[in-house]
């Protein structure tokens, strides 16, 4: 008998249908495999993100924006009257929020930047204010709000430092936490040497303040299994 050459027989029709399946079960399983891995990493930006990388951590943080200097969210009097206690030294601000208040950016905070976000809140439109201002930009410490709006920071994480051990006795407890606390309140008698300042900084932001204390009270707590912390 001649073999057929332009069919193929049934069992060839059979083997080629189970390879079509095969790859369409392939294909969907890596849409199904990419489409998660971008849901989580999305859902974890979303949430701010922080990536270790040897002993430096990137940290994605909020960026507020320009004129909210109490950073709470949003731009208000609240806000103004913040301004105004800066000017009469009622008030301290940090680095980060001495930007938000430079409304005009011209490397200053003063009654202008109060009077010109005054202004904005009263809903005065752009030109009756007289002025050109960054209202409502988002501004970083250093650099520039990346694509989804957060502030990179690279914090260091020191192998040497024993994180939570703030009176260096090599062991992190309740006496930690009780000196924190005394020395942010400056009771006296109660300071901190170079080292214990590092390790006193449990959520690596750069600052020894109540957030430490916060901090150490959710590990002592179990509710952080681990320090330094910077959720
Ligand atoms: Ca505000
Ligand atoms: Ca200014
Ligand atoms: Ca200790």
């Amino acid at each position: 008998m001649k073999k057929h050459v332009g069919r193929p027989s049934n069992d060839e029709l059979r083997s080629r249908k189970n390879k079509q399946i095969l790859i369409i079960g392939v294909v969907a399983v890596s849409i199904f495999l990419i489409v998660l891995l971008f849901e989580t990493g999305t859902l974890s930006n979303l949430m701010g993100n922080s990536v270790t990388d040897g002993n430096y951590k990137k940290i994605e943080e909020k960026a507020y924006e320009i004129g909210d200097v109490n950073k709470d969210g949003s731009i208000n009097i609240m806000d103004v009257q913040s301004i105004g206690n800066y000017i009469v030294e009622l008030e301290k601000y940090d680095d980060y929020q001495k930007i938000l208040a430079d409304v005009n950016k011209d490397g200053a905070v003063n009654t202008v930047d109060q009077t010109v976000l005054r202004k904005y809140i009263s809903n005065y439109s752009s030109s009756s204010i007289g002025m050109q201002h960054h209202i409502g930009e988002k501004a970083c410490l250093e650099g520039r709000p990346n694509n989804r709006g957060y502030c990179i920071r690279k914090i260091y994480i020191d192998s040497q430092i024993l994180y939570g051990d703030v009176n260096s006795d090599g062991k992190v407890n309740i006496e930690d936490q009780t000196k924190l606390s005394r020395c942010i309140a400056d009771v006296s008698g109660y300071s901190l040497n170079e080292t214990e300042k590092k390790a006193a900084d449990v959520n690596l932001d750069g600052e020894i303040n109540i957030d430490d204390v916060t901090t150490l009270q959710k590990y002592f707590a179990g509710m952080i299994k681990k320090l330094p912390y910077n959720g």
